[in-house]
Formats: C-alpha cells, structure tokens, sequence
C-alpha cells in the first residue's frame, strides 16, 4: 500500500476512534485534589462533590493514587451498618437527549469483602435513575487501577453522577476502596 493510502487509514482510524471517545464535559474536581474547606487542605469531603453514608472520605494521605496527591477513599473495616455510602456531583451543561459516559478509576484493596461497587446517572438534583451499572466487588481484580463506567442518555438539561459503595450485609467488614480520575464524556 502507498503511504498515502497508510496515511487515509490512519486519518480514519483516529477520527473513528475520537467519535468513539466523546466530547470530554468538565467536572468540578475530578481527581480530588480539592478540598471542600479553603482553610482546611485536608479537608475530608472534596471541593465539588456531594456525599452521604459512612467513612467515604477525601484522603491525603493514601496511595497509591492514580493521579496527584489525593483520592476518595471508601473505609469499608470500619463500616457499622450495611447502608450504602456514596457521592456525586450535578452537572447544568449537560443538554437533553445527550448520550454520555461517566467513568472512574477503583482500587480494590487485597481481601475487600464490600458487595459491589454502582455507577450511577439520574437527573440533576436527583430523581429517576436515567441508568446504572453495578460492579460485584468479587468480579474486579484487587490491588489495581480499573476504569469503571456507566453510559446512559439525559431526558431533561443537566445529569447528576454518582458512586456508590453496598458494604458486606453483615459484619466484620475488611478492606477498603479507592477512587480517583473521575471523567464524564458526551457524544
Ligand atoms: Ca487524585
């Protein structure tokens, strides 16, 4: 084949793949890097990011980390009850009728025994869920980075994104779960 046929299959390859990809839509802090407090660095809830439940908190101090200095980390040993704990971000620039993909890295510690991780997409503010996708922590390879994802399509504006961890049903409870590298594309 002549190089410009080469170059033709090339150009098209990484347009298709780019079309593939999506158009990247801003989140508010997405490797958490933020502290929610402007007095306070350590802060344990992230700049941009709702949460609820127990011991899901903005770490410092963990590793590894995928990117930067800072990851949400999920205490699942120190869990007390069997709710779930979460968070999530509301997005307004998020059109409706879009088709969009919400990612995240997860690190599953060695010998966590949480039930499963959820990705999340309901309308901004909260309401119906618009899709989700739900990860059993026993199908997900321990002790490295894995992107997790959920692909949905908005009905009205705006999307809210959320995570969320199902502990053990009952007690004791081990091992723990980071998050970093958030990211939302949309087609
Ligand atoms: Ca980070």
């Amino acid at each position: 084949m002549k190089s410009s046929a080469w170059l033709v299959v090339l150009i098209l390859a990484v347009a298709q793949a780019a079309a593939f990809a999506g158009e990247p839509v801003p989140l508010v802090n997405p490797s958490f890097e933020e502290s929610a407090k402007a007095d306070d660095p350590k802060a344990d809830l992230a700049a941009g990011w709702g949460r609820w439940g127990h011991w899901i908190n903005r770490e410092t101090g963990w590793s590894p980390t995928r990117s930067g200095d800072c990851i949400i980390g999920y205490h699942h040993w120190e869990i007390p009850e069997k709710d779930s704990s979460g968070i999530y971000q509301d997005l307004a620039d998020v059109p409706a009728g879009c088709d969009v993909t919400f990612s995240v890295y997860a690190y599953v510690d060695e010998k966590t025994d949480a039930e499963h991780i959820e990705l999340r997409l309901e309308p901004k503010d909260g309401g119906k869920t618009l899709a989700s996708q739900r990860y059993e922590l026993r199908t997900l390879a321990p002790a490295m980075w894995q992107n997790i994802e959920v692909s949905g399509t908005t009905v009205e504006p705006g999307l809210r994104v959320l995570i969320i961890i199902t502990p053990r049903e009952a007690g004791p409870r081990t091992g723990a779960i980071k998050f970093d590298d958030a990211e939302l594309l949309k087609k």
